[in-house]
């Protein structure tokens, strides 16, 4: 069944969340807090990447774990995420793209475990352009009493619990999977509300826009460079922002292929498994789309490394299966 069926356009995100939570008798209404808690760190980040200044805008000075310029905002981000999912209890470990390390929370009892990207798009965030939150929540493993584990944070994406992202850009949109369809919610600064306005999305079978970085083409595998020749013969229009979640939510809409594969420079690509492939598959097949690395669905790919790298082939899936007869 689906999430949105009986919930009209108009229901606010905290309502939908509850209404949903009565869908299932035993739930505890921790996953439930755990949305509201990314919701409310979501409002925070939307205001501090309207408000341009010089507490938000630049350069922060540092480098992250995968050798990258942290903008301030990177890391505002960042911290609002942490501090809404620590203060909102329901979460014993995250992961971050700007931490090296798994962050423990304090909340030994939690029961979840938050991979996220706080603010992707990085090259994005000083020129008005949309970027965006992307996370993938999963249970924790381990017993509760303790800190979370790795083997807590390295499951695969088959075991995500919900999965989602937001994107700032001309509005603010918060859009979600629970695995039971996808459905997206625009915020409405005048009220503090997000409010239900893309029930049950479903991609397009098929599309006419690819995303990619054609500046790399020369170092793509001979079969994705197949599929663009392919691409331009068909007069498929080329749309890419260079923020993922733009760009994703874009085709996601529209109906459309994005594409990060692997090079000769970087074999792996340069997206992350953890949270930015798996949050972004599970929200594509569970809208009737698919992702893969080229070879391998990403939902059952086993991570062995918190910031492993991946490449990622997601979208409408008439274009996906093209792809994989090129590959
Ligand atoms: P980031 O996490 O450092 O922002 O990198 C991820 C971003 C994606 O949003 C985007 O699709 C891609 O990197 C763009 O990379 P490139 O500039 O190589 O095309
Ligand atoms: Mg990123």
């Amino acid at each position: 069944m689906n999430d949105a069926l009986a919930l009209p356009v108009g229901t606010t995100l905290d309502r939908f969340i509850m209404r949903k939570q009565e869908d299932f008798p035993y739930a505890t209404g921790e996953l439930s807090q755990l949305l509201r808690d990314m919701a409310l760190a979501a409002k925070i980040v939307s205001r501090e990447i309207s408000r341009v200044d010089q507490d938000t805008s630049g350069k922060f000075g540092k480098t992250n774990v995968q050798g990258e310029e942290q903008q301030k905002l990177d890391v505002i981000a960042n911290i609002r995420f942490i501090r809404a999912l620590r203060n909102g209890g329901e979460v014993c470990a995250i992961v971050s793209e700007e931490d090296e390390d798994i962050i423990h929370t304090g909340n030994q009892n939690a029961k979840y475990i938050v991979a996220m990207d706080p603010l992707d798009g990085s090259s994005n965030i000083d020129v008005n352009i949309p970027i965006g939150t992307i996370f993938g929540i999963y249970r924790r493993l381990s017993e509760g009493g303790q800190d979370g584990t790795l083997e807590d944070c390295l499951q695969k994406g088959t075991q995500q619990a919900a999965a989602g992202y937001i994107l700032y850009g001309a509005s603010t949109m918060l859009v979600y999977t629970t695995g039971r369809g996808v459905n997206g919610f625009t915020y409405e600064p005048s009220l503090g509300e997000f409010f239900l306005s893309h029930p049950d999305i479903k991609i397009p079978k098929n599309g006419k826009q690819y995303s990619c970085n054609e500046a790399n083409m020369g170092h793509f595998p001979l079969g994705i460079q197949n599929y663009i020749a392919f691409c331009k013969e068909q007069k498929y229009s080329s749309r890419y922002i260079g923020s993922l979640v733009a760009d994703f939510h874009r085709n996601l809409l529209k109906g459309g292929i994005y594409f990060y594969p692997g090079s000769s420079k970087n074999t792996a690509g340069k997206l992350r498994l953890l949270y930015e492939c798996n949050p972004l598959a599970f929200i594509a097949e569970q809208a009737g789309g698919q992702a893969t690395d080229g070879v391998e669905r990403i939902l059952d790919k086993q991570p062995s490394a918190l910031h492993e790298r991946c490449p990622l082939v997601i979208g409408s899936t008439e274009m996906i299966e093209k792809v994989r007869k090129y590959m």
